[in-house]
């Protein structure tokens, strides 16, 4: 196709990620005669999965949670091998249901978008790709992620850098730790999720010279308990599937954890720490989740289990010193989100792992040899590999040019962009403005699966109920014959308003994280937002099937 053709679509979906997928699958059995099609930027499937290859990347919810719902026959073919399954496990899954619906007919990869425009004469959506191509459709979904645009550190000197450096989302093809970092001094930069899985793996290779790893921040961390699954196993597991999604759903977050109902201090100092040392030893977010229903609102609480946790830091790490370093200080346990590890704590005990606490001494400069700190000393190194996360949940959409009605910006910043682009940003300064996250004002038959202010948790178990959600409002607008939908302001000011009221007391909102919207190595992301739904996943789904009983009520038609 030449740079001047321009395709024509029904449906066009940005993202063969999980939410494209899912999104793929029920769009194309609901209209079977839409021209429907997923432009991906990568070269395969998968969307997180697929870009997030370092050594350690895993679940950390358990396998049987994290899989779709829809095909039944899939479910009981598919066997996962750990509770906790690894990064090319989870691809082969993703990669062998797509391929058993014939998903990848419609799909297009390696086509990178680089502006997206509203065109109110024709009521469409065109779509640029990098090489000049144009795709036109109606209606247009974004299954874009919310951890898809890695952020490299804003750091001086870092082009200087001669060794070999890269994102670990951007991890190189076809790598082999034992012969790739063999002899080699390697640094990590970063300790949330991804750093604290990849340090712990790195750690483990024998023929690594050393490991220097850069915390600006330490995270709280605690046991991932995975365990292989034996056959025998996998078959019992299967036979419980529809329990398994029983209890997901019953659940606020979406996972198969729940919080103790009662309140820290409504029980003995005895009984505290009974309950606290029973979910310490239990597999996966049970110790966050699972916790006093209190323990992320209420300071006290919070403090002690954090107390609690740091004991249990300051019995694995050696020497006094790292553990103290280890152990975050500016904030409680559970109030940014936990990455879970798996001796993780224990890499520091060996000789040649080394922390440097950038608190104490912060990066001066990035060097052509390594890394020098602001106590002059040169950390030398071969290899330096960026944990330092995403440009979250607004991100992909700030990656691409995005105009919408009256050609303003979905998003702008103050001191970035001009003050006109700003006035009229839909979402300025990276603040969401949304109706049930779902769609935005001024972005008319623009939907969002996965998109800003919709209840995470369990990512999957979000995704299929957004992408039904917005595959009934788009049979809604056939059956009408409506081209044009398109979310009221005064829908969106109530929504936006309940977001941030729902989030209002969690100990999390006081906290910068990607979570909170903060990213320093993001210019004009400096300000706390409240991008994610904290109503939890029930709540959600209420107030989308009211909209939807009361004739998709905040939504106009045209
Ligand atoms: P995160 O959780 O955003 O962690 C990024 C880490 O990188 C964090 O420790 C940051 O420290 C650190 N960082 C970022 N920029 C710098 C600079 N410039 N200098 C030093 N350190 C820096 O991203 P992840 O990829 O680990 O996890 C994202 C989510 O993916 C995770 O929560 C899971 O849901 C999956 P900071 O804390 O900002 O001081």
């Amino acid at each position: 196709m030449g740079s001047i053709e321009r395709e024509q679509f029904d449906v066009l979906i940005i993202g063969a990620s999980l939410s494209g997928i899912c999104s793929l699958y029920h769009f194309r059995e609901q209209f079977p005669s839409w021209n429907i099609k997923v432009l991906e930027a990568g070269s395969g499937v998968g969307g997180t999965w697929f870009w997030n290859r370092y050594p350690g990347a895993r679940f950390d919810s358990e396998s049987i949670s994290y899989q779709f719902s829809w095909d039944k026959e899939f479910l009981q073919e598919w066997d996962w091998k750990e509770t906790f399954a690894a990064q090319p496990d989870i691809l082969k899954y993703i990669e062998t249901l797509t391929d058993k619906h014939h998903l990848r007919d419609h799909m297009q990869f390696n086509t990178r978008i680089k502006s997206v425009h509203w065109q109110d004469n024709s009521r469409t959506w065109l779509l640029i790709d990098e090489t000049g191509v144009k795709y036109q459709t109606r209606f247009f979904v974004s299954c874009m992620g919310v951890l898809s645009a890695p952020t490299p550190p804003a750091i001086p000197g870092i082009e200087s850098f001669e060794g070999q450096a890269f994102h670990t989302a951007s991890w190189p093809e076809d790598f082999v730790m034992s012969r790739d970092f063999s002899g080699k001094r390697i640094g990590v930069i970063g300790t949330g999720a991804t750093g604290i899985q990849t340090i712990t793996e790195i750690a483990k290779e024998p023929s690594i010279k050393s490991l220097t790893v850069f915390q600006r921040t330490p995270n709280w961390s605690a046991p991932l308990r995975n365990a292989k699954i034996t056959k025998e196993q996998m078959k019992e597991m299967k036979a419980e599937y529809d329990a398994v999604l029983q209890q997901c759903a019953s659940s606020a977050t979406g996972f198969l954890h729940d919080p103790d109902p009662r309140k820290t201090m409504e029980v003995t100092h005895e009984e505290r720490i009974a309950h606290w040392e029973k979910i310490y030893a239990q597999p996966g977010f049970a110790k966050w989740i699972g916790n006093f229903s209190d323990t992320y609102t209420d300071r006290e609480a919070n403090r002690l289990y954090s107390n609690f946790i740091a004991d249990k830091i300051r019995q694995r790490v050696h020497d006094p010193e790292v553990a103290e370093s280890l152990i975050p200080k500016n904030h409680g346990f559970g109030t940014r989100r936990v990455p879970l590890e798996s001796g993780y704590f224990e890499s520091y005990n060996q000789s040649n792992v080394h922390l440097v606490d950038l608190q104490k001494t912060p990066i001066d400069t990035v060097t052509p040899n390594g890394i020098r700190t602001a106590d002059g000393k040169e950390h030398e190194l071969d290899i330096l590999v960026y944990a330092t996360g995403f440009d979250a949940i607004t991100g992909a959409f700030n990656s691409v040019e995005f105009h919408g009605k009256d050609n303003s910006p979905l998003i702008a910043c103050s001191g970035v962009d001009d003050r006109d682009a700003y006035e009229r940003a839909v979402w300025p300064d990276h603040r969401p403005y949304t109706y049930l996250g779902l769609m935005a004002p001024g972005m008319p038959n623009m939907f969002m699966v996965l998109g800003p202010h919709q209840s995470y948790g369990n990512i999957p178990r979000s995704i299929e109920y957004s992408a039904l959600v917005v595959r009934d409002l788009l049979s809604y607008a056939r059956e009408n014959n409506y081209t044009f939908v398109e979310a009221t302001r005064k829908a969106a000011d109530e929504w936006t308003e309940h977001v941030i009221d729902s989030n209002k007391g969690q100990l999390s909102n006081e906290i910068d994280s990607w979570m909170t919207g903060v990213n320093s190595n993001v210019k004009g992301k400096m300000m706390r937002s409240v991008a994610r739904y904290s109503g939890g996943s029930i709540e959600y789904r209420r107030r989308c099937q009211q909209c939807k009983e009361n004739g998709w009520m905040g939504f106009t038609f045209a």
